[in-house]
């Protein structure tokens, strides 16, 4: 089944708390932008803005639970950072339970916390979006932006680095996927593709 605007708009309005709509609302507005800009399916971009911290505010324990009946535990770290999960969660929920077959929009919503390596350019703008949309204000945004509207790639590897450096100066520990999909995004940067 395709996933409508107004379908997946409804299901967020009822799973999530309101700030974290507005949060939402942000991602799928900057999504579409930036899909416009480098050429990426815009409506599907935004569906995947709407759709990608769905079940975010799931409880912690409800979160590993799940994910282990889903069987989409694949690292140790992510039953020890939970908050990690909801991506894969909301894309296995959406898949499974509402017959989204659309392989590249299932992935932008399952890999927007950590990346993968080999990002396709909707993974990227989902996973960038989510960092750079309106409401979020940390002093280095605003050059993100700017790093994602000239250059997708390049900019995705900068909010990549940019949230390493983040975890590091605050003592959180790398997720392994985190490390891998930095070090993919400075591979192909340095090869041009
Ligand atoms: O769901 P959002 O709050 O909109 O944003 P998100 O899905 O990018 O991030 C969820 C959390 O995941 C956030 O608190 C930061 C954290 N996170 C991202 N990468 C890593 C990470 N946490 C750890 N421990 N390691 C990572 O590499
Ligand atoms: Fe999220
Ligand atoms: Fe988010």
């Amino acid at each position: 089944m395709e996933l409508q605007v107004e379908e997946v708009m409804s299901l967020a309005k009822h799973m999530i708390s309101e700030s974290r709509f507005k949060h939402t609302l942000g991602v799928a507005d900057h999504a579409e932008m930036l899909a416009k800009r480098h050429g990426v399916d815009p409506v599907k971009a935004r569906c995947a803005g709407l759709a990608h911290d769905l079940a975010k505010e799931l409880p912690a324990k409800v979160q590993v639970g799940l994910a282990r009946y889903w069987n989409l535990l694949e690292y140790p770290e992510d039953e020890k950072y939970p908050y990690v999960l909801h991506g894969r969660l909301s894309a296995y929920w959406l898949e499974h339970y509402f017959k989204v077959e659309d392989k590249d929009l299932l992935a932008a919503i399952a890999s927007h916390t950590l990346g993968r390596p080999g990002m396709s350019p909707l993974e990227m703008l989902i996973y960038s979006a989510d960092l750079t949309e309106p409401g979020r204000t940390f002093p280095e945004v605003d050059k993100l932006r700017q790093s994602l509207y000239d250059d997708l790639e390049k900019g995705t590897f900068d909010c990549v680095e940019g949230t390493l450096l983040y975890l590091k100066e605050s003592n959180h520990p790398i997720h392994p996927l985190t490390q891998l999909t930095y070090d993919d995004l400075k591979r192909r940067i340095s090869i041009g593709t």
